[in-house]
């Protein structure tokens, strides 16, 4: 299995020539790390008998994440949680924070931390699965610190769609689907955001063996076939880690 998990690690990892942004070089994938990482540790705010598998799917705006992450959830069970669809719901449902919000979507600013992670929090715990796809957050280091102290997690993995400006623009405003944020001005603005706040995360999580770069440019299926075995390397993690459980479950009974 060890050298199983080494050749995917080498066929999936990130390579430097797709990226777009600014990623250092050392994106190499440590699949056991990230999965063990994941097992060992307990989500605080989310009260759950399965420990959460978390991925956050990150990108800018238009890179593809929500079209990917429909084909992640039907390919592999994942429940989908896009930030920026819970804060839209937020404004529709004419909550309290639901001007802010509004004010802040159209800006292409960041919503305050503590409200997003609230939201991402009450989904994850009034739901029965534990293996979540959350689309689009963390966007801020500071985002992704007040994960980590509300919720109690860190991700299993990371996804990061890497997509050149020009094609990211091109497909938000072709999407026409009456969002306020998709409109030329804010999608500067939307590009200005990521670039200064969300690649200091992607830098992050690289630096941490977690991040799994997927170049973003194809057609919906071309990019799939790279996210595929990022997934089917996790999940063969989760079926050896299991019977790893069982193994040294059942040697201290028979001693
Ligand atoms: N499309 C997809 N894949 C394609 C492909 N391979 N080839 C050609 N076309 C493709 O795709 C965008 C469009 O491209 C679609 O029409 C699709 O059919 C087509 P999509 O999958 O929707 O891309 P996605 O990356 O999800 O783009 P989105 O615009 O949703 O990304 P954003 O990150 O900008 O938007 P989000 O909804 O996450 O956030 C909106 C705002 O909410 C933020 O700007 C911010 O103000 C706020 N926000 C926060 O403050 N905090 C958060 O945590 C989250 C959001
Ligand atoms: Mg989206």
């Amino acid at each position: 299995m060890w050298r199983r998990v080494a050749s995917l690690s080498s066929l999936i990892s990130s390579s430097n020539s797709s990226f777009h942004g600014q990623v250092p070089a050392a994106c190499r994938l440590t699949i056991w790390e990230s999965l063990t990482t994941g097992i060992a540790q307990q989500a605080k705010g989310v009260s759950k008998e399965k420990t959460p598998f978390i991925t956050f799917v990150l990108g800018g705006p238009g890179s593809g994440k929500g079209t990917q992450c429909i084909k992640i959830v039907e390919t592999f069970g994942f429940t989908h949680l896009s930030a920026g669809d819970l804060l839209r719901q937020e404004i529709a449902s004419n909550s309290a924070d639901g001007a802010m919000i509004l004010n802040t979507i159209k800006e292409g600013r960041i919503v305050p931390s503590e409200v997003t992670v609230k939201l991402i929090q009450k989904e994850m715990e009034s739901n029965d699965n534990h293996k979540f796809l959350i689309d689009g957050f963390p966007r801020s280091e500071e985002n992704r610190i007040a994960f980590e102290r509300i919720i109690g997690a860190e991700p299993n993995i990371v996804l990061f769609f890497d997509c050149p400006e020009e094609e990211m623009v091109k497909r938000v405003l072709n999407r026409n689907q009456g969002r306020v944020d998709d409109n030329i001005d804010t999608v500067r603005k939307r590009l200005k955001v990521f670039e200064a706040l969300n690649l200091p995360v992607i830098n992050y999580y690289s630096q941490r063996g977690k991040l799994y770069t997927i170049n973003a440019v194809g057609t919906v299926d071309e990019i799939f076939e790279q996210v595929l075995p990022v997934f089917t390397a996790s999940e063969d993690q989760e079926v050896s880690a299991k019977e790893l459980r069982k193994s040294s479950w059942g040697k201290a009974n028979r001693s």
